[in-house]
């Protein structure tokens, strides 16, 4: 094997084996599994297609232009149904062409892009530049707008592109070189100019006109063979060059955009359970809080609430803590928020003071406001709990305190008393019904 080979089947072998384990993590949700059924179902066919060394070729192009012809033609087999109805191919279609070394290379027939609406043509290009190692655009004329635009977004995506003017015979000689010169000048920023060829795929058959012994002409039409070897050979020569390693490149690539969105969902259900966890728990401290009569007890159940919350959090991010540890998070967590609202710290203690002091009317209202700033704190610590846990059980480059004081900036803290508030009401009029 020639180095370049050897890099090009290391980089391969990467990109398969990082293919597999995107495909098989264990740690992904099925949930995102089935909401990413579609990116799922293509990771499988890349990585069989690098399991398998496999090369893709696929055509493209507005209807009857003559690309399931030209596979045809290259296949050297009536595989692909042709013919002059709109739409003979309806979806994407495979089938194995020939070998190239270690590689085989499939093609892929298409429906044309004017069959479809605009979006389904999006989606038909993303889906056949995502596995497709070269792309045959075909067109049998100047290129319309359409034709162009879908060709630019082909070449956005830095696959290998030619674009082949196919039904040559239609033409005269000279016709043909002014029309590949008119397409090649038309693409020059889309593609190389050596990329822009023409072929025959399925030509009409020749008149041919004999003149006999006594000078009499008769017209007969004789068969035309496919003239597609400069197409032929312009796709072997790209394969072989560039093909293995862009095969990965490119896998490597689509990997990577699937693995980001499922991090980006993973880390969305996290955030709702997370978010619903907290909320339940704020209830809870905060119903404690305010019907538990006696104010010592219930400061010491509400820490082993947040404690709770805390080791429950660590659960939903994948990042289990022990008690012990879930422990001194609150502790360090309630050091911080002490130092940085003492304010609200001496409501509480107040209002807990308050609670024991005041008898009768005045109960209700201070076990309100006692739960609500109860709620506010378990609310404040389940949030930087959150990012510790986020940030992969770090408190990131401020420590704990710079996390603390994230949080409350981010927190609009009336809000969330008012909420509180209107929870606890509710619940205790019920509670006492
Ligand atoms: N004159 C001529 N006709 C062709 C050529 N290639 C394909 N055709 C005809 O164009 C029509 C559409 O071909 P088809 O391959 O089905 O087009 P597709 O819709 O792009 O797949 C058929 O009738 C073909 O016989 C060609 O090289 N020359
Ligand atoms: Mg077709």
């Amino acid at each position: 094997m020639k180095p370049a080979d050897d890099a090009a089947q290391q980089a391969l072998d990467a990109v398969r084996d990082s293919l597999r384990d995107l495909i098989d993590d264990a740690d992904t949700p099925s949930s995102v599994r089935e909401a990413l059924q579609a990116e799922y179902s293509d990771l499988q066919t890349l990585w069989q297609k690098l399991e398998g060394n496999e090369l893709h070729v696929a055509v493209f192009g507005r209807v009857s232009v003559g690309k399931s012809s030209l596979l045809n033609a290259l296949l050297a087999r009536n595989v692909f149904a042709t013919g002059p109805l709109h739409g003979v191919t309806q979806r994407a279609d495979t089938d194995q062409w020939t070998r190239l070394g270690d590689s085989a290379v499939r093609v892929f027939d298409t429906p044309g892009i004017d069959e479809i609406d605009g979006q389904g043509r999006e989606r038909l290009a993303a889906q056949v530049a995502r596995r497709a190692d070269l792309v045959l655009f075909v067109c049998d004329a100047d290129l319309t707008q359409l034709e162009y635009a879908a060709l630019a977004q082909l070449a956005a995506t830095h696959r290998p592109l030619l674009l082949i003017l196919n039904k040559a015979d239609r033409y005269h000689q000279a016709e043909r070189a002014r029309l590949l010169d008119r397409l090649r000048e038309r693409t020059a920023t889309l593609l190389q100019p050596e990329h822009v060829l023409s072929a025959a795929a399925d030509p009409r058959p020749e008149t041919v006109v004999r003149i006999d012994a006594n000078g009499e002409e008769t017209e007969s039409t004789r068969p035309r063979a496919p003239d597609v070897a400069e197409v032929a050979a312009r796709v072997s020569e790209i394969l072989e060059r560039e093909g293995l390693l862009l095969s990965a490149l490119n896998a490597g690539l689509y990997a990577s955009e699937v693995s980001d969105t499922v991090a980006a969902r993973v880390a969305d259900i996290r955030s709702t359970a997370a978010q619903r966890v907290i909320r339940g728990y704020c209830l809870g401290k905060g119903l404690a809080v305010a019907i538990n009569p006696v104010p010592l007890t219930d400061l010491a159940a509400a820490a082993a609430l947040d404690v709770s919350l805390v080791f429950h959090l660590g659960r939903i991010y994948g990042l289990p803590v022990t008690r012990h540890e879930a422990g001194r998070l609150v502790g360090v967590i309630s050091l911080q928020l002490a130092a940085l609202m003492g304010a609200v710290w001496a409501v509480h203690a107040a209002s807990s003071l308050l609670k024991t002091l005041s008898a009768g009317l005045s109960v209700t209202v201070t076990a309100l406001a006692q739960g609500s700033v109860a709620w506010y704190a378990t609310y404040v610590i389940g949030q930087v709990a959150t990012r510790y846990f986020v940030n992969g059980r770090s408190w990131g480059p401020g420590g704990p305190k710079r996390a603390v004081n994230d949080v409350l900036s981010l927190v609009d803290r009336e809000s969330i008393l008012a909420e509180a508030r209107q929870a606890l009401t509710e619940r205790l009029r019920r509670q006492r019904q």
